[in-house]
């Protein structure tokens, strides 16, 4: 653990007013763009931006917040800003500082319920850090992802192996819609399929859209795959993230 303090003593440096939240637990990481959002089980969505932080720290508190959230142990205090939105998140805190503590040292785990430690039980990822293939990624920033299929109704597959709790979940599909054409969505979880939907029709411009697939039962390590299917030549079953809570 003594390179994660040095860490912490460094990233802490940087502000250390309004602390809040020590002895939270880091349920859910979610990079975009050089920024990282780290989700706390009570203290909800937090956010280390390149702007405030400068990209080596946004780093340094990437790596403490993964090994606190693959291990469980609480934090201690998170130092953050008045909330804002960012990346499709609103109510998001931007943190200055986030203290890592070692539960068994500090003996900081007295008030919680006990029992299981719970594990990691919300996820979102970036449609482009997927596994594809027949979709290609798109957009001037790289953001999202398209069936690449010159053939009429032509599919994509995009897939991701699970590192959640095994456990139902609902899956939220954040697609981008079009003014000509509904693409489908097919959800398959470890090869059998689950469920098909439908994208919506843009009507107004509307852009980002969500499909969500209910009650999806998730063992460890399961792979969960998606396979888009294009209506006509017209759209491309595009998606820019995934979100699984
Ligand atoms: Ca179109
Ligand atoms: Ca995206």
């Amino acid at each position: 653990m003594k390179r994660l303090f040095a860490a912490s003593c460094m990233i802490s440096a940087l502000g250390m007013s309004g602390a809040s939240n020590a002895g939270d637990r880091v349920i859910g990481l979610y990079i975009c763009e050089n920024d990282v959002g780290i989700k706390l089980a009570t203290g909800g969505w937090h956010v280390a931006r390149e702007l405030d932080l400068g990209a080596e720290a946004v780093t340094r508190l990437f790596s403490a917040s993964l090994v606190q959230m693959s291990t469980q142990s609480a934090t201690g205090n998170v130092t953050a800003g008045a909330a804002v939105s960012w990346c499709g998140l609103s109510n998001v805190k931007p943190v200055t500082a986030l203290e890592i503590t070692n539960v068994a040292a500090s003996g900081s785990a007295t008030g919680s319920t006990g029992g299981t430690t719970p594990g990691i039980t919300s996820l979102t990822v970036e449609a482009e850090t997927l596994t594809l293939s027949g979709y290609m990624i798109e957009g001037t920033k790289g953001d999202r992802i398209a069936v690449s299929s010159s053939s009429s109704n032509g599919v994509g597959s995009a897939s991701l192996t699970s590192t959640l709790d095994p456990g139902t979940y609902n899956i939220v599909v954040t697609n981008i819609i079009e003014n000509d054409g509904q693409s489908t969505l097919k959800l398959f979880v470890d090869g059998t399929f689950i469920e098909t939907q439908q994208y919506a029709l843009d009507t107004t411009n509307q852009y980002f859209d969500t499909l969500t697939f209910y009650g999806v039962t998730l063992a460890k390590g399961s792979v969960i795959r998606f396979e888009g299917k294009m209506d006509g030549s017209a759209t491309r079953a595009r998606i820019d993230k995934i979100t699984i809570e």
